[in-house]
Protein backbone atom coordinates (compact mmCIF):
# COMPACT_ATOMS: atom_id res chain seq x y z
CA UNK A 1 0.00 0.00 0.00
CA UNK A 2 1.21 3.59 -0.94
CA UNK A 3 1.75 5.87 1.57
CA UNK A 4 -0.91 7.79 -0.39
CA UNK A 5 -3.53 5.66 0.27
CA UNK A 6 -2.44 5.46 4.19
CA UNK A 7 -2.95 8.91 3.98
CA UNK A 8 -6.36 8.70 2.54
CA UNK A 9 -7.86 5.91 4.90
CA UNK A 10 -7.04 7.66 7.91
CA UNK A 11 -8.20 10.84 6.00
CA UNK A 12 -11.87 8.95 5.74
CA UNK A 13 -12.02 7.27 8.55
CA UNK A 14 -11.76 10.35 10.80
CA UNK A 15 -14.38 11.65 8.67
CA UNK A 16 -16.19 8.52 9.46
CA UNK A 17 -15.85 9.15 13.32
CA UNK A 18 -16.72 12.60 13.28
CA UNK A 19 -19.97 12.82 11.85
CA UNK A 20 -20.96 9.67 13.52
CA UNK A 21 -20.64 11.60 17.22
CA UNK A 22 -22.88 14.62 15.64
CA UNK A 23 -24.93 12.37 14.66
CA UNK A 24 -25.71 10.94 17.51
CA UNK A 25 -25.50 14.39 19.58
CA UNK A 26 -27.88 14.07 22.35
CA UNK A 27 -31.26 16.27 21.24
CA UNK A 28 -30.95 20.20 22.86
CA UNK A 29 -32.90 20.90 25.58
CA UNK A 30 -35.21 23.05 23.24
CA UNK A 31 -36.45 20.21 21.42
CA UNK A 32 -38.25 19.50 24.57
CA UNK A 33 -39.94 23.06 25.34
CA UNK A 34 -43.61 23.06 25.05
CA UNK A 35 -44.99 25.40 21.97
CA UNK A 36 -46.04 28.84 23.14
CA UNK A 37 -49.74 28.22 21.49
CA UNK A 38 -50.21 24.73 23.98
CA UNK A 39 -53.10 25.27 25.97
CA UNK A 40 -52.89 25.03 29.63
CA UNK A 41 -55.21 22.23 29.93
CA UNK A 42 -53.21 19.71 27.39
CA UNK A 43 -54.07 16.44 27.33
CA UNK A 44 -52.30 14.44 29.71
CA UNK A 45 -49.89 11.44 28.90
CA UNK A 46 -48.14 9.65 30.75
CA UNK A 47 -44.82 11.51 30.99
CA UNK A 48 -46.98 14.76 31.34
CA UNK A 49 -48.38 16.72 33.88
CA UNK A 50 -51.53 18.28 33.68
CA UNK A 51 -52.00 21.51 34.59
CA UNK A 52 -55.57 23.37 35.08
CA UNK A 53 -57.06 26.24 36.79
CA UNK A 54 -54.04 29.21 36.66
CA UNK A 55 -54.88 32.52 37.78
CA UNK A 56 -52.51 35.40 39.07
CA UNK A 57 -54.29 38.46 41.41
CA UNK A 58 -54.62 41.22 39.23
CA UNK A 59 -52.24 44.13 40.39
CA UNK A 60 -54.01 46.65 42.24
CA UNK A 61 -52.44 49.62 40.65
CA UNK A 62 -50.51 50.57 37.27
CA UNK A 63 -46.94 50.07 37.39
CA UNK A 64 -45.41 52.98 38.96
CA UNK A 65 -41.79 53.10 40.46
CA UNK A 66 -41.50 52.51 43.95
CA UNK A 67 -44.86 50.90 44.24
CA UNK A 68 -45.34 47.45 46.15
CA UNK A 69 -46.37 46.31 42.11
CA UNK A 70 -46.23 41.94 43.42
CA UNK A 71 -48.85 39.85 42.22
CA UNK A 72 -48.79 35.67 42.57
CA UNK A 73 -49.99 32.57 40.70
CA UNK A 74 -52.11 29.44 41.45
CA UNK A 75 -52.78 26.97 39.65
CA UNK A 76 -53.35 22.96 40.26
CA UNK A 77 -51.04 20.44 39.09
CA UNK A 78 -51.51 16.97 38.24
CA UNK A 79 -48.77 14.19 38.29
CA UNK A 80 -50.50 10.72 35.91
CA UNK A 81 -47.17 9.47 36.01
CA UNK A 82 -45.74 6.48 37.78
CA UNK A 83 -42.16 9.32 38.57
CA UNK A 84 -42.33 11.91 41.07
CA UNK A 85 -42.02 15.52 39.13
CA UNK A 86 -40.22 18.50 40.78
CA UNK A 87 -40.84 21.71 39.78
CA UNK A 88 -37.74 24.14 40.30
CA UNK A 89 -37.88 27.31 38.44
CA UNK A 90 -40.64 29.28 37.00
CA UNK A 91 -40.20 31.78 34.20
CA UNK A 92 -42.47 35.06 33.07
CA UNK A 93 -41.13 38.09 31.47
CA UNK A 94 -44.67 39.55 33.22
CA UNK A 95 -42.05 39.98 36.69
CA UNK A 96 -38.49 40.97 37.14
CA UNK A 97 -38.34 38.05 39.89
CA UNK A 98 -40.41 34.78 39.90
CA UNK A 99 -40.12 32.60 42.78
CA UNK A 100 -42.02 29.78 44.46
CA UNK A 101 -43.23 30.63 47.61
CA UNK A 102 -45.18 28.64 50.55
CA UNK A 103 -47.33 31.35 53.40
CA UNK A 104 -47.61 30.35 57.04
CA UNK A 105 -48.92 32.16 59.74
CA UNK A 106 -46.21 32.64 62.47
CA UNK A 107 -46.63 32.15 66.45
CA UNK A 108 -47.87 35.99 66.46
CA UNK A 109 -50.84 35.23 64.31
CA UNK A 110 -49.28 37.52 61.26
CA UNK A 111 -49.01 35.50 57.60
CA UNK A 112 -45.54 35.11 56.60
CA UNK A 113 -43.80 34.09 53.11
CA UNK A 114 -41.04 31.63 52.41
CA UNK A 115 -38.65 31.32 49.27
CA UNK A 116 -38.70 27.50 48.77
CA UNK A 117 -36.45 25.33 46.38
CA UNK A 118 -38.37 23.69 45.04
CA UNK A 119 -42.21 22.05 44.53
CA UNK A 120 -42.66 18.19 44.31
CA UNK A 121 -45.34 16.78 42.75
CA UNK A 122 -45.31 12.79 43.77
CA UNK A 123 -46.40 10.38 41.67
CA UNK A 124 -49.80 9.48 40.79
CA UNK A 125 -50.99 12.90 43.10
CA UNK A 126 -51.07 16.24 43.07
CA UNK A 127 -50.68 20.02 44.50
CA UNK A 128 -52.60 22.50 44.49
CA UNK A 129 -51.16 26.16 44.32
CA UNK A 130 -53.56 28.34 46.42
CA UNK A 131 -53.55 31.99 48.12
CA UNK A 132 -52.61 31.10 51.94
CA UNK A 133 -50.38 28.31 50.61
CA UNK A 134 -48.42 27.49 48.11
CA UNK A 135 -48.16 30.26 45.17
CA UNK A 136 -45.71 31.30 42.28
CA UNK A 137 -44.19 34.99 43.43
CA UNK A 138 -44.31 37.80 40.91
CA UNK A 139 -41.91 40.38 41.93
CA UNK A 140 -41.70 44.06 40.51
CA UNK A 141 -44.66 42.94 37.80
CA UNK A 142 -43.45 44.86 34.24
CA UNK A 143 -46.87 45.48 33.07
CA UNK A 144 -50.54 45.91 35.04
CA UNK A 145 -52.34 42.77 35.44
CA UNK A 146 -55.75 43.48 34.67
CA UNK A 147 -58.34 41.49 35.00
CA UNK A 148 -59.35 39.12 32.10
CA UNK A 149 -55.46 39.30 30.75
CA UNK A 150 -54.01 36.46 30.08
CA UNK A 151 -49.87 35.70 30.30
CA UNK A 152 -47.69 32.95 29.97
CA UNK A 153 -45.39 31.16 32.46
CA UNK A 154 -43.17 28.52 32.16
CA UNK A 155 -42.29 25.42 34.54
CA UNK A 156 -38.62 24.11 34.76
CA UNK A 157 -38.99 21.09 36.45
CA UNK A 158 -35.82 19.38 37.73
CA UNK A 159 -35.04 16.64 35.01
CA UNK A 160 -34.81 19.87 32.16
CA UNK A 161 -37.96 19.71 30.79
CA UNK A 162 -40.59 22.71 30.70
CA UNK A 163 -44.02 23.25 30.35
CA UNK A 164 -45.77 26.89 29.22
CA UNK A 165 -49.26 27.67 31.11
CA UNK A 166 -51.05 29.99 30.35
CA UNK A 167 -51.99 32.20 33.35
CA UNK A 168 -55.67 34.39 33.35
CA UNK A 169 -56.31 37.25 35.53
CA UNK A 170 -58.99 37.64 37.96
CA UNK A 171 -59.97 40.27 40.41
CA UNK A 172 -59.04 39.10 44.20
CA UNK A 173 -62.14 38.63 44.91
CA UNK A 174 -63.11 36.00 42.33
CU1 LIG B 1 -45.05 35.12 48.07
Amino acid sequence: MSLKNIFFMVLTSTYAVSSFAAATKPPTASLQVAPLTAPASDVPTTKSLQVTSAWARASTNAIQAGKNNNSAAYFKIINNSSEERQITDVTSDVANTVELHNSFVNESGISKMVKVDKLVIPAQGNIELKPGGIHIMLIELRRHLKPGDKFIMTLHFADKTQQVVEVDVRDNAN
